[in-house]
């Protein structure tokens, strides 16, 4: 189905008449969105549903992506690009005086995420459409979205992101697919010839909407679903009422209690809380995903169980969802009367998991008796796999209690979820080289030991289509100009860019994208922070979620050394930088918070300073967001990636930063080793411990953080400026971080890396006088940014791990 311009403007006149019942004149720019949405989502529909009988039909083999989080950001820009109307909606909203760009700007993001992990999953989604792969997400549609930051008096404050007021256009409510999801109650076993049968009773049933999302491929016609589901009460509890067993008041507690299930996102990635609307938001999830996909597999293959594994693969996105193992179980076993070694072998074959991050406070954990209450069946199952387990454990480590204990699933009256997803699932990755390495080495060695074939790595990426087609078009038609455009396709052709590394004029076609970008965000910083930033400077940036271990600490005590440096000698001779920060803190995370407070104090004092003038400027925007970082990634000079080593998993943000021409300054750790090795260490600023160094010290415990103090001048003026008044706050506010690095010996190393950190700055001050040089290193950094691209990690995926094959169309 096509259409011409004339055509579409047509339709959408039309359109906006019966459903906003305005004229094309009277329409504001939110009509225009709502239609337009409209408009799109009708317009692949058609694909939507000839996918999936496709699927169906050719009895492919299919993967359920289940994730507590999906990142989405927008979907119009790449919805309309994806499937070919990009120049037809253009010009015809231009000729009816709107800019296609203002109705993108109109869409409020889908934050259904924290960082790294959701944002994954949904370039993912994007990858195995685009690659023709039977590809699912599997999700929950919180009703608010990760908080919208905004910052006050430099401090952070949290609002509700009520994402769902302005009507979601994607998605679609299929209320007929309803599934019932059980909670609490207690299970009754009976013993029925010779066989045990579990009979579970009293439960509350609450009801799981899905609402599907469609995941439009690029240009091939494949749209694949993303199933967000949400709780709803029964109808059936409007008997409570009726019966008079609740009074109205105690009803809508109770509606509303259940209602909270999707509720909204938890905001806090860095520590797990042990909160029993988390573990209900969990298993809601993996109940109702599993339930749906067995439904559509009966359907499909009847009662032909042993099927299940060679049509169906379900990946779990970190131990979030890691209860699908004993709900296929109870499934398998409860409703299908399979025996346990049949429902195991299957469960076994069919459940796949990756690891997102070593920290220890953020592996999961629950409470056995928090579990036992709210799931009583599916206790039991993980208590029978647990016992099974540790007898094995015990042919092999016969008398080895410790050993057993430390392996076991269950264990100090915890449950703990990593050593279930990988005695359960047949593989285990980790997410960049050097993670799985530690994985293997240290964090999971036990289990390397015990199962070495379950053990993998697939590295990041992210999808080229958004980060570089749709978030930076300006270089995308320079690269098309140079070198084509088949690499869209194969994003490990843009090595042809190499031959252009110190070609002069298309080293200026770079340049003057990059300043025309710099330009754009330069406007939005002014917009939003009122800041007027220096277009010939550097514009350095640093953009993630606040953490200790990601040091943006590093970060602004080098801003202060430098500021300090300048004050002292106003004409010392320094290349002007334009220091950009943003990211969110977890709202209990007190000392993130005061880290962004401190960034904001230094940009007052540095902004507001006239003896620096152009030299040096600080801005922290807030809210930063999947729309935002599209902004800021194809203006950016350097991408700071300044984790200690080991601690950052794999990181992504390095790799959208790389696509768009940024050079790397970073520490050797997670896939910012691999893009060092592509573009060779002299394209990249890498300086500081190595992840072995690191491990190093704190075995030995052989690191003083007060030595350094007391012997580097530079940071001694640092840290003692946090405890003076030139800072708005001073000691009252920062003694916190102070003392984090003197009396609790700094656990991140910030002060151990602060030499290294401040020499590759300079060398990095160095390079960028030198333009040729600098636009040589930029040009080879986007020629090698194709290997990070989400579809050679999918590709990876599908062959390796699920087994799955592109549809045939
Ligand atoms: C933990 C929790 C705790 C409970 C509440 C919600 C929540 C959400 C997320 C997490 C774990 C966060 C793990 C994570 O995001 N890891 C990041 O994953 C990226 C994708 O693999 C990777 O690039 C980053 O290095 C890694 O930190």
């Amino acid at each position: 189905m096509s259409f011409s311009k004339e055509e579409f403007k047509i339709e959408f006149t039309n359109r906006l008449e019966k459903q906003i019942g305005k004229n094309i004149a009277d329409a504001t720019i939110h009509d225009v969105y709502v239609t337009l949405g409209q408009f799109i989502r009708e317009y692949v529909s058609r694909d939507w549903i000839e996918t999936t009988t496709n699927y169906k039909d050719n009895h492919e083999k299919q993967v359920y992506y289940f994730s507590m989080e999906f990142l989405m950001g927008r979907l119009m820009q790449t919805n309309i690009i994806n499937s070919g109307l990009a120049e037809i909606i253009k010009e015809g909203l231009t000729e009816m005086d709107f800019q296609l760009e203002d109705v993108y700007n109109e869409e409020h993001d889908a934050g259904l995420g924290n960082g790294g992990l959701g944002r994954l999953a949904a370039c993912f989604l994007d990858s195995l459409a685009s690659l023709d792969f039977p590809g699912h997400g599997c999700g929950i549609r919180y009703k608010y979205g990760l908080f919208e930051q905004k910052i006050i008096n430099g401090y952070q404050a949290e609002l509700p992101d009520y994402w769902l007021q302005e009507d979601y256009v994607w998605e679609v409510r299929r209320a007929d697919q309803t599934i019932g999801v059980r909670f609490g109650g207690y299970v009754e076993m009976r013993e029925e010839n010779q066989k045990l049968s579990f009979n579970h009773k009293n439960f509350d049933t609450v009801l799981a909407v899905p609402y599907d999302v469609p995941v439009v491929g690029y240009l091939n016609s494949t749209v694949n679903t993303l199933r967000l589901w949400s709780a709803e009460s029964c109808r059936e509890d409007f008997n409570l009422l009726t019966s008079n067993r609740v009074d109205y008041d105690n009803f809508l507690e109770y509606k509303r209690s259940i209602e909270d299930i999707s509720g909204f996102l938890y905001p806090d990635d860095s520590t797990i809380e042990g909160k029993i609307l988390r573990l209900k938001q969990q298993y809601f999830l993996v109940s109702a995903g599993m339930q749906s996909i067995f439904k559509q597999f009966k359907l499909e293959y009847g009662n032909n169980l042993s099927l299940l594994s060679e049509k169906i693969a379900i990946h779990i996105n970190d131990t979030h969802p890691v209860l699908i193992i004993p709900e296929l179980m109870r499934i398998l076993i409860d409703d299908e009367n399979l025996s346990w070694e049949e429902a195991w072998n299957i469960t076994q074959k069919t459940v796949s998991f990756t690891n997102h991050t070593t920290l220890s406070e953020a592996l999961e954990k629950w409470p056995v008796s928090m579990v036992k209450q709210l799931l009583p069946r599916i206790y039991m199952i993980i208590e029978e796999i647990n016992e099974r387990y540790c007898r094995e454990l015990w042919s092999s480590y016969p008398y080895q209690w410790d050993k057993i204990s430390s392996l076991a699933i269950v264990g100090n009256d915890e449950i703990r979820m990593a050593h279930l997803a990988v005695v359960a699932s047949y593989s285990v990755n980790g997410v960049a080289k050097i993670h799985t390495d530690i994985l293997k080495k240290k964090e999971m060695k036990d289990f390397y030991v015990l199962y070495p074939e379950k053990f993998n790595n697939k590295t990041n990426g992210i999808t080229h289509r958004r980060w570089l087609l749709n978030a930076n078009p300006r270089l995308t038609s320079t690269i098309n100009e140079a070198i084509g455009t088949r690499w869209i396709n194969n994003p490990k052709e843009l090595t042809s860019l190499i031959k252009y590394s110190n070609d002069a004029a298309f080293q200026e076609k770079i340049a003057t994208v990059k300043k025309e970008n710099k330009e754009r965000l330069a406007n939005y910083i002014y917009e939003t922070n009122g800041i007027k930033v220096n277009l010939d400077s550097i514009f350095d940036v640093q953009v993630k979620r606040l953490h200790a271990y990601k040091r943006q600490l590093l970060n602004v005590f080098h801003i202060i050394h430098l500021y300090q440096v300048l004050t002292d000698n106003p004409n010392v001779n320094i290349t002007p930088r334009t220091f950009i920060f943003g990211g969110k803190a977890a709202p209990g995370y007190h000392y993130a918070k005061k880290i962004i407070k401190l960034i904001n104090s230094v940009a007052t004092v540095v902004n507001n300073d006239p003896t620096i003038q152009d030299k040096l400027k600080v801005v922290f925007l807030e809210n930063y967001s999947v729309s935002l970082a599209e902004k800021i990634m194809p203006a950016a000079d350097i991408s700071e990636q300044i984790s200690t080593a080991s601690k950052e998993a794999s990181g992504t943000g390095n790799m959208k930063f790389m696509m768009n021409g940024a050079l790397t300054l970073g520490t050797l750790d997670g896939a910012n080793i691999e893009i060092c090795d592509f573009v060779g260490k002299e394209n990249i600023f890498i300086f500081g411990l190595t992840a072995d160094e690191v491990l190093q010290l704190s075995t030995e415990n052989s690191y003083r953080a007060r030595d350094i103090y007391n012997n580097d001048y530079r940071v001694k003026n640092v840290l003692d400026e946090l405890m003076k008044d030139r800072l708005p706050g001073g000691e009252s506010e920062f003694k916190d971080i102070y003392y984090s690095i003197l009396s609790n010996n700094d656990e991140y190393f910030v002060l151990k890396d602060f030499d290294a950190y401040a020499e590759a700055h300079e060398l990095v001050d160095q390079t960028y006088r030198d333009r040729k040089k600098w636009l040589s290193m930029s040009v080879t950094n986007i020629a090698h940014s194709g290997k990070f691209s989400s579809d050679r990690t999918i590709q990876e995926y599908a062959t390796d791990i699920w087994k799955i094959r592109p549809r045939l169309s």
